[in-house]
């Protein structure tokens, strides 16, 4: 799994938090905010809204971190 996010943001900490907790491998992918990575076409067709995180499982795209957070439960 990846997690497309940036790692001074809490959503994305959240996630990384709980896979590490759990002993889920999770591969961060960094978006960086500072330089509006987040408003690029390539991050926008993950997650349209613009936000991060995004997980990516395969063929399989989630975003919304609580989402992601039972996801990864
Ligand atoms: N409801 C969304 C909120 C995501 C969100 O607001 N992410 C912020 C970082 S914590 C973001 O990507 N901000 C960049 C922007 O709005 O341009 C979630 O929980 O995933």
């Amino acid at each position: 799994m990846k997690l497309y996010g940036f790692p001074g943001s809490p959503n994305t900490w959240k996630v990384l938090a709980l896979a590490q907790h759990a002993g889920v491998p999770i591969e961060l992918v960094l978006v960086d905010l500072t330089k509006g990575d987040q408003r690029q076409p390539a991050y926008l067709a993950l997650n349209p809204t613009g936000r991060t995180p995004a997980l990516v499982d395969g063929d399989f795209v989630l975003w919304e971190s609580t989402a992601i957070l039972q996801y990864v439960a």
